[in-house]
Formats: C-alpha cells, structure tokens, sequence
C-alpha cells in the first residue's frame, strides 16, 4: 500500500501530554514538517517555554533547551549569536512570551535578532489557577479567569503583532490561526517564511498562531474551533503585520 502520511522526522514518537482538540500539537507538526522541508533538522536548536508546551523538548527531534519564564528569546539571541550557522527558534505561549517575557520578546525584535519565533495565542495562562493572560478577551471567563477579563480592572487583551510592528528591528509578524485546514495551511506557510527568512539573514521573525484550548475556554473541540472564527478573531484579526523586504 502506498503511504501518504508519516511522521515527520523533526517530530518524535512519543505520545503528546497535550488534551485533545488542543492546538500545539499541530503547531508542532507543522514547524516539524517545515523543519524537514527546508532540510535543516541537524542544525536546528529549539527553544522551549514554561506552560503548557514546557516539554516540547520530548517532542522535537531537534536539539531543544528550556528557558524558563519567558526568556526563549534572550537565550535564543545568545545562542545564535555565538552559533551563526544554526537554527534557531523559540516556541511560546502567551503566558509565556507576552507577559512574563515582556521584555526579552520587545527587546529581540527591536534588535532585529535574527531568530523564529513561534508564539501560541490561546488567550489562555494555562498551566496555572486563576492567572489571566495578556491575551484573554475582555469579559472572557475562563477556567484561570473565572472573573473575566474587565476593561479598568485589567486593560485590554494585548496585540503582540500590532505592538512589535513599532519596532525597528523586526522582519516578518504575521498572525495565523490552526481552526481550519485553509487556515493551517496559511499558518505552514507562514511558520516556514519564518525559518527562511533566518537562513536569508532577514532578522527577527515571528507568526503569532490562534490557537484551541478547549480545557480552558470549557468547551467541546468542535465549539472551540467555531470560537476562534466567531469570536477570537474578531479581537485578533489574522493577516500580515510586517514583512521588510
Ligand atoms: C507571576 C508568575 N510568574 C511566573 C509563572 C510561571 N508560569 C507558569 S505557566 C506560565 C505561562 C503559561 O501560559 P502560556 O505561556 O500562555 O502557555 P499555555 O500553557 O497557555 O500554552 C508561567 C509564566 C507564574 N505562574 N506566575
Ligand atoms: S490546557 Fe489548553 S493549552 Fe494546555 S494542553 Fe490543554 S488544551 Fe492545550
């Protein structure tokens, strides 16, 4: 028979710790699958984050180091600074990037650091109880923010791509989402501009993904995925932020 599907080998066989109809283990294909494409496995380094993709080293096949609370991107700069030649990317939740890692993320676009960074929007804190995250939608209740999320107590929800477009140093902002497969081949498309984009020596790259988190947002998978059409985009419309050429 023939085969038409496997595994690509930037991805390993173990079993995924993630809940079903969860996001990030397309997102991990997906970079996977684009890892192997641009045939660079033996010189990529990855970058995980705490949260719920805390242990996407056990899931690259590619060598992947862990820095904590949100400093992916200053690690990633120092490593790619020291190893030119390599791959580098970072993978992080919202949580993870957008509010502990505030700074590091800010500070490596307007560098123009020439990294990937993949950032997953859940508009969830996951991993912890009762933490908002920058990214929850106003009035949003969910599992960590059961008060929802209040315009004067809390701010509203924060842009990642809108604010980084307002630095110097960033390359390509695109934001994608995974809810549908037109949707997840634009995101593939995007993810593997980001990694081309370093291997041209273009800068500081990164593809915000919309991603479903059914646990949190206490919903089916099926509700989830309608959500981010009918409701999450509506705060986080997908498109192109910047692309320097
Ligand atoms: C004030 C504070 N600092 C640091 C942490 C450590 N921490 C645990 S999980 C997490 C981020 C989780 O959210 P996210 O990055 O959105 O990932 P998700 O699990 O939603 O994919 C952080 C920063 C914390 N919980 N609270
Ligand atoms: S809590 Fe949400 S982000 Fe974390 S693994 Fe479950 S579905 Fe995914």
């Amino acid at each position: 028979m023939k085969s038409i599907l496997s595994r690509p080998l930037s991805l390993k066989s173990n079993e995924h710790l993630y809940c079903p109809g969860c996001g990030h283990g397309i997102i991990h294909r997906l970079v996977a699958e684009v890892i192997d494409e641009l045939g660079v496995r033996e010189k990529t380094i990855g970058i995980a984050p705490v949260g719920c993709a805390v242990f996407a080293y056990d899931y690259f096949n590619v060598d992947v180091t862990e820095a904590p609370h949100g400093r992916p991107p200053a690690v990633a700069t120092g490593i790619k600074r020291v190893l030119p030649d390599r791959v580098v990317f970072t993978y992080q939740g919202d949580g993870d990037l957008a509010a502990i890692g505030t700074a590091e993320t800010v500070h490596a676009a307007n560098r123009g650091e020439n990294i990937t960074v993949i950032f997953v929007n859940n508009a969830i804190y996951g991993m912890t109880g009762g933490q908002m995250a920058p990214t929850t939608l106003l009035g949003q209740k969910t599992a960590t923010t059961p008060a929802g999320r209040d315009l004067k107590r809390d701010g509203p929800p924060l842009k990642v791509c809108e604010l980084l477009s307002q630095t110097q140093g960033a390359a390509y902002l695109e934001r994608v989402a995974v809810n549908n497969p037109k949707n997840i081949i634009k995101a593939k498309k995007a993810i593997k501009k980001a990694f081309q984009n370093q291997i041209n020596n273009k800068g500081f790259s990164l593809v915000e993904v919309l991603s479903m988190c059914p646990v949190n947002w206490a919903m089916t998978p099926n509700e989830s995925i309608k959500w981010i059409d009918e409701v999450f985009l509506k705060t986080f419309p997908l498109g192109i932020y910047k692309d320097k050429q």
